[in-house]
């Protein structure tokens, strides 16, 4: 926050006392917290029908059971869905779309949708005739990452459609066979790790062998790029394939894949269950004429490092490692669990939080100063309330540790305590061109006379626990969109927050912290002296280090695992290599 912009001190406080369970405690303060106060009537002189629309578009829950009730006097439920309350959420869509709704904004919309619907089900004869169009979301296999999909999710599901979630790290057959169950015209995957990429092709390449591609299937998420998907994967899917950046995307995708069909789904769903889409007259949704040869992927677009990149071919950086590195705080790791979770805050990014998470958006015509005023007093109470009602719901830990080590090569050679005896080595990747920079280059190579460590390098595997990621689940499956948004957010950013802070214990304890930063804004920028860099991103891309990584740290004991996929659990957690180089800045890999 711009009130907490000094640096705070680095050093850990007393852990907070806790005399009740926290989880029960925040989830029945969750139970009845409205989505806007209202203190005037706004709903004064209006019609029943723009009654109802005003709840959906201002997201009011306060009289809508009464109003849904005036409104079934008039009305079917089914015409009250499809004619009034879809036709509020179509316009909380078009104000989105041209930048005048935040997101939060649309989730208390859906909110009201999704308790609306609750109201009028019981009523309807049949349920399935309201839905616009059908789809299957998943994240695929080895993924964990929930929120992408859940927004998806969230968005469809309340503007009409049928939408079957089954969650995360689904194997093809579950997903394969769950839309089949369900009779699902559309498969939805969604994916953020860069293998997630790779295993979408291969799902792709599965419904082909399996003759299932007259599916059309969406794909979304972070390490995808539509020229991948629109190239590439246009290109081997026998089907259509497409790519949504967002969930408004996969909104606007589904209104095209199911608006024009509505007869030929209605017949054909019955004979082949959920393969039953017919070609597209929409150009815009017609499939690439760049189809390549079946399989053919390329790799550059999804940003997986050519495996040729980490052998060393002899040519170096020009890094000079330093000479005389950290003494090593002590051998091995540590663990910390006594944290003031109001410290931590401190460390929050709120630029991360609110426009990355919260995804505020700039609305129009504001100057950089006004936009940032308007962030603080739209977002920065709701920011205020997460860190109260989250105080004892996030529980922070830390394992870290300091290793013996040198370089040789792209490789990073851990050593044993006798610092003689290697452990484990970590290979790392080399930029292609320009400054040929690599992890290694930062540390001393070795030295065969007495002992073969030359050189210091940390580690730290930091989470918030599983708590939060507990109470996300009870919120999304509650309804309770808006809160379910700032409290992954929160968990996200709480989660980053206690690295950099953590980050910044360890520069003391190495005696680096001669370059600290005195206004938070720097610190987030990384203007301090070295860098952690986290498995899996561009300079250490392979996930699989973090298994390395826990043999280091064995984490085990703070209550993180890995799973087989090498990811981390719980999900709000993340780990860091910690170079101590004044020079190490982030780089890319090309
Ligand atoms: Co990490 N992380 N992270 N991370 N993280 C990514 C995913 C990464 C891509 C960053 C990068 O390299 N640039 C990278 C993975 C790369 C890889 O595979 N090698 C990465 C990594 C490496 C890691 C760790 C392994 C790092 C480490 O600790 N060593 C670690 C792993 C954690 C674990 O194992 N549990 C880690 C940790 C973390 C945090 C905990 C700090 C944090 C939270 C993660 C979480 O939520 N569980 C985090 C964050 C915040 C990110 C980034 C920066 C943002 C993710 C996010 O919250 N997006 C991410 C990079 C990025 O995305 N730019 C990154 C917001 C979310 C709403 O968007 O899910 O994309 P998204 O969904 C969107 C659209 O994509 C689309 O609509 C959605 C809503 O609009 N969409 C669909 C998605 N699915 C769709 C399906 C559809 C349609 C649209 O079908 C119909």
């Amino acid at each position: 926050m711009a009130d907490k912009d000094s640096l705070p001190k680095a050093a850990p406080q007393e852990e907070l006392t806790v005399v009740y369970d926290p989880l029960i405690e925040l989830m029945s303060r969750f139970e009845n917290v409205k989505a806007t106060n209202t203190s005037s009537d706004p709903f004064e002189g209006l019609g029943v029908e723009d009654r109802l629309k005003k709840h959906i578009i201002d997201g009011i829950k306060k009289n809508l059971e009464k109003d849904i009730e005036d409104a079934l006097q008039v009305y079917e439920p089914l015409a009250i869905i499809n004619d009034i309350l879809l036709d509020g959420m179509k316009t909380v869509g078009v104000l989105f779309g041209s930048g005048k709704m935040q997101l939060p904004f649309v989730l208390q919309s859906a909110e009201v949708m999704k308790t609306s619907v609750r109201q009028l089900e019981p009523l309807m004869a049949k349920v399935e005739g309201s839905e616009k169009g059908s789809i299957l979301l998943a994240t695929v296999q080895g993924d964990v990452h929930d929120i992408g999909k859940n927004l998806v999710d969230i968005i469809l599901s309340n503007n009409g459609y049928r939408v079957v979630n089954i969650g995360i790290k689904q194997p093809i057959n579950n997903i394969l066979d769950a839309a089949r169950e369900h009779q699902c015209q559309v498969i939805g995957l969604s994916g953020l790790l860069v293998k997630s990429t790779l295993i979408m092709r291969d799902n792709l390449l599965e419904m082909n062998e399996r003759g299932l591609h007259e599916i059309p299937v969406i794909l979304g998420g972070a390490a995808l790029t539509r020229g991948y998907v629109e190239q590439d994967l246009q290109g081997l899917y026998h089907g259509r394939v497409f790519y949504a950046q967002d969930a408004f995307e996969g909104l606007k995708l589904m209104g095209e894949l199911t608006g024009d069909q509505a007869e030929v789904l209605d017949s054909s769903v019955e004979d082949k269950g959920s393969i039953s889409i017919e070609q597209s007259s929409n150009p815009a949704i017609e499939q690439s004429p760049t189809r390549g040869p079946e399989g053919r992927v390329n790799s550059h677009r999804v940003g997986i490092v050519d495996p040729e990149l980490f052998v060393f071919d002899g040519t170096k950086s020009e890094i000079q490692p330093v000479t005389d590195p950290p003494k090593l705080p002590f051998y091995g790791a540590k663990k910390f669990e006594k944290f003031d979770i109001f410290e931590i805050y401190k460390y929050i990014n709120p630029i991360a939080l609110f426009r990355g998470q919260w995804q505020y958006k700039r609305p129009e015509g504001l100057s950089n100063p006004e936009f940032e005023a308007w962030l603080q007093e739209q977002a920065g109470p709701i920011f205020e309330r997460m860190k109260r009602e989250l105080a004892n719901v996030l529980k922070p830990k830390v394992k870290w540790g300091y290793f013996p080590c040198s370089s040789e090569g792209n490789d990073l050679i851990i050593y044993r305590e006798d610092r003689e005896t290697e452990w484990l080595r970590f290979n790392f990747p080399r930029q292609r061109d320009g400054k040929r920079q690599c992890l290694a280059d930062f540390f001393l190579e070795g030295d065969d006379s007495s002992a073969h460590s030359t050189d210091v390098v940390g580690f730290h595997v930091v989470t918030v626990g599983e708590d939060v990621s507990t109470l996300e689940r009870k919120l999304f499956a509650d309804g309770k969109f808006e809160d379910y948004l700032y409290v992954h957010g929160m968990g996200v950013e709480t989660a980053e927050a206690l690295a950099e802070y953590w980050h910044r214990q360890i520069r003391q304890e190495m005696g680096i912290g001669d370059q600290e930063p005195d206004e938070m804004r720097l610190l987030f920028s990384a203007k301090y002296h070295g860098a952690r860099y986290s498995f899996g991103y561009p300079a250490c891309p392979n996930l699989e280090d973090q298994a390395k990584l826990f043999e280091l740290l064995q984490p085990q004991d703070i209550g993180i695992e890995l799973s087989e996929e090498f990811m981390l659990i719980p999900e709000q957690s993340t780990s860091a290599i910690i170079v101590h180089h004044p020079d190490a800045k982030y780089f890319n890999i090309r």
